[in-house]
């Protein structure tokens, strides 16, 4: 088929065509199978409301979802072509952030898997998050474009108006298919404009942020804002739920709903607060149709229901009464209304929606206008419950919820570890690739010696191909034969990059006094930091410093390496995760939701050193202590210090010299002659004087595991025991149990 298709698109024979004429003639041929698949299905459905969803390149995985990856593969090698080579012809869209866009991505895959009724509504960003380059071993930010002539969007002729204070806009629709595993197609729906202007974009990424007709879908907000900002976000937000709101309502009607029954024809899921106004926009449009308030209220009540993703109160949505008049002042009264009507129920001005400052609080919208809320982990759930939340639990004890989070095991295990993937399907048969729990008959191998061989052989390999594609796509030489130590996802100081940093100073410090390392370590760092986030590019910066610091000290660097690899996306996370050996989960207990990468890490024989933090408890319960490295603080503790207010950084800095000797190694003559004076000044005063969250409290534990980790790497048996017990026991973490415990309890279709 696919020979026909580029004959009668260019005229020539697969063996004559390019990488790329394959690529758009593989694009055409995928994007009509998948249309074929998609069913008319007159059945409630779920509506996936987020402003991110971090989707990576569609070509294999909808070969892989559409059953004809393997024949394709063969086809292609038959003609001396190579599917990864066509794959590098696609442009990866980046339309999410980190964690919440790559779980919408992963959750919208699971759901057309399991043959479910559900899209997702979002926005068509052109240029999505920003590229990363990296400039003077700093971060500099330029545009990501990903939207060719042909590409996996589908301009459909649907558009609604959506009304701002001093303007309308039409909006124009796109759909991408999301093609089930063996089943279904269901859609993205991206809503744009047509008045969009790719080239009022200057010098990086700056442009006019008040021309709203202009700007409207060019970015993906990055977490962080100014005035400005934060206007075109909430123009945005509303675009986005606005078309949602009037999609679904035209579709709930089309299906036989008169509106007083939406609940019957709709689910919508609340991706974290971003897309909280649909409730009082879906409330407005019903009142539009005839409906009364109260009923309208209720109706919508009884349809919505809301995810958080993040207890850091700077990332909890609160938007200032002044910028939604100017922006949606026809949603304020119903703002104000259901602001009234929980305070007439309730005293406590804490679980109010405006505050006292005039700001609407988001989150408690969808709370008391919502029939769910869940966490992301079970960690999570029970500090929401106990802290965070615990004024709206005490309320409405029944509508929270847990449902730990997930990843699609097509993407993260079938296409990226394609030979890991057939070993297992030898072993175990390929029960597992739709009953993810099938992967702990791997057990019964616990000791076959040749078994245990192949997982290593399996990751050697994997570590050589990512030892190919970096010296390839990033000039980056490592050693196969290191340990290879990874740490990607945003950076942001919760995370604590910057530990992982200090360790590598004292590794360095060690090997400079002679203490060499058994096996040669490779720190591995993928991340980008949102533009505004100074100290998170002081972070940056100091890593970068430290890779040409160590790279170039040919004393050290036999023994050690530090990369930090440029513009870490989904790609990237593809290649890297196969030929991770530690995988670095080592945030503050209680501040990481859930994460994602840890599951992935895990399900690709990776092992973990981490914190009890968000799933990575579950991972620890899961593979039990043997098989995990956990060190630091727990939750309760950390929460205690800081409602205690008694964590002093500076103490723990002053009475350890090794604490302070890394530390002070950031503003060292040896590394103010790589790096920027004020940039390494700003980090080290930080850390003494700051460290909001808790580095130096933890990281004589961390360095104490750490080497543990090192050390029994060395042990080759002993740590392929671990990688297999770690596979076996990642079934839990199939997205396809997370969306069939949404279905169960939240969604009912
Ligand atoms: C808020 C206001 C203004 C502009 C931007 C934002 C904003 C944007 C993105 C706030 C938060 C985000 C993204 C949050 C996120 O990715 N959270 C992660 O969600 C994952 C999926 O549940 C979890 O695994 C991670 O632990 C959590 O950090």
């Amino acid at each position: 088929m696919l020979a026909e298709i580029l004959q009668k698109k260019y005229n020539k024979t697969l063996k004559e065509c390019s990488n790329e004429e394959i690529y758009f003639g593989l694009l055409e041929m995928t994007k009509e199978m998948a249309e074929k698949k998609y069913i008319k299905d007159t059945n409630k459905k779920i509506y996936y409301i987020s402003a991110e969803f971090l989707i990576g390149k569609l070509l294999s995985n909808n070969l892989i979802n559409l059953g004809i990856y393997d024949e394709i593969r063969e086809e292609l090698k038959q003609s001396g072509k190579s599917i990864t080579e066509v794959e590098n012809i696609e442009l990866e869209p980046s339309l999410g952030n980190g964690g919440l866009g790559r779980l919408a991505a992963c959750f919208l895959d699971s759901i057309a898997s399991l043959g479910l009724n559900g899209d997702g509504i979002g926005l068509n960003y052109h240029f999505g998050l920003f590229k990363q380059v990296f400039e003077e071993n700093l971060q500099k930010e330029t545009i990501n474009p990903w939207i060719t002539d042909d590409s996996w969007l589908i301009k459909r002729d649907k558009s609604y108006r959506v009304n701002f204070k001093d303007f309308t806009v039409k909006s124009k629709l796109y759909d991408i298919a999301v093609t089930g595993y063996d089943n279904r197609t269901n859609w993205l729906h991206l809503f744009d404009i047509e008045t969009v202007d790719e080239s009022i974009v200057k010098d990086g990424i700056s442009f006019e942020k008040s021309d709203i007709e202009k700007n409207l879908t060019l970015f993906l907000y990055p977490d962080d804002s100014d005035e400005k900002g934060e206007l075109l976000r909430i123009y945005q937000q509303y675009f986005m739920v606005s078309n949602a709101a009037q999609m679904i309502l035209e579709e709930c009607i089309l299906k036989g709903s008169n509106l007083h029954d939406l609940y019957d024809y709709a689910v919508i899921q609340i991706n974290d607060t971003h897309p909280t106004m649909v409730i009082p926009e879906l409330i407005r449009l019903l009142m539009e149709r005839g409906i009364e308030m109260d009923e309208a209220i209720d109706i919508v009540s009884k349809t919505c229901a809301y995810t958080n993703h993040t207890i850091l109160s700077e990332a909890l949505e609160k938007w200032p009464i002044k910028y939604l008049k100017k922006v949606v002042p026809h949603l304020l009264p119903i703002i104000e209304v259901l602001d009234n009507k929980v305070r007439r129920k309730f005293d406590d001005p804490t679980v109010a929606i405006i505050d006292n400052q005039e700001r609407v609080h988001m989150a408690h919208i969808d709370i008391h206008y919502g029939f769910s809320v869940n966490g992301v982990a079970a960690l999570h759930t029970d500090i929401l419950k106990q802290n965070e939340l615990n004024n709206f639990y005490k309320i409405y004890p029944e509508k929270f919820n847990n449902k730990t989070n997930g990843i699609t095991f097509r993407r993260w295990l079938l296409h990226c570890n394609y030979d890991l993937a057939a070993f297992l399907t030898d072993l175990i048969g390929d029960g597992f690739k739709k009953d993810a729990d099938q992967l702990e008959r791997l057990l019964d191998f616990k000791e076959d010696a040749n078994v245990l061989n192949t997982l290593l052989d399996i990751k050697h390999r994997n570590k050589v191909a990512l030892k190919e594609y970096l010296f390839k796509n990033q000039g980056i030489e490592v050693d196969e034969n290191s340990i290879f130590d990874i740490q990607i996802k945003r950076l942001h100081e919760y995370k604590r990059q910057q530990m992982n940093a200090l360790y590598i100073i004292h590794k360095y410090l060690e090997i400079k006094n002679g203490k060499i390392p058994t096996t040669p370590i490779t720190l591995i760092f993928g991340a980008k930091a949102a533009p505004a986030y100074i100290i998170a590019k002081d972070i940056i910066h100091l890593i970068l410093c430290l890779q040409e610091l160590i790279n170039n000290d040919k004393e050290v660097n036999p023994y050690l390496k530090v990369v930090m690899v440029e513009n870490y996306n989904v790609t990237l996370a593809e290649k890297l995760i196969p030929a991770c050996d530690i995988s670095e989960q080592i945030s503050l207990a209680s501040k990481e939701a859930s994460g994602t990468g840890n599951m992935k890490f895990m399900l690709n024989g990776a092992i973990t050193l981490g914190t009890m933090d968000g799933a990575n408890v579950e991972i620890a319960e899961l593979v039990g202590e043997d098989n995990i490295y956990i060190f630091g603080k727990s939750s309760e503790e950390v929460i205690s210090h800081y409602e205690n207010r008694d964590y002093v950084s500076k103490d723990y800095y002053n009475k350890d010299k090794e604490i302070r000797q890394m530390v002070d190694f950031i503003v060292s003559d040896t590394l103010m002659k790589i790096g920027k004076k004020e940039n390494l000044e700003r980090l080290h005063n930080e850390l003494i004087n700051k460290d909001w969250f808790m580095t130096l409290l933890d990281i004589k534990e961390y360095m104490q595991k750490k080497e543990e980790i090192l050390a029994d790497y060395e042990d080759r048996e002993k740590w392929s025991k671990m990688m297999l017990e770690n596979i076996s026991r990642a079934g839990f973490f199939s997205s396809d149990r997370t969306i069939l415990e949404y279905n169960r309890d939240i969604w009912n279709v």
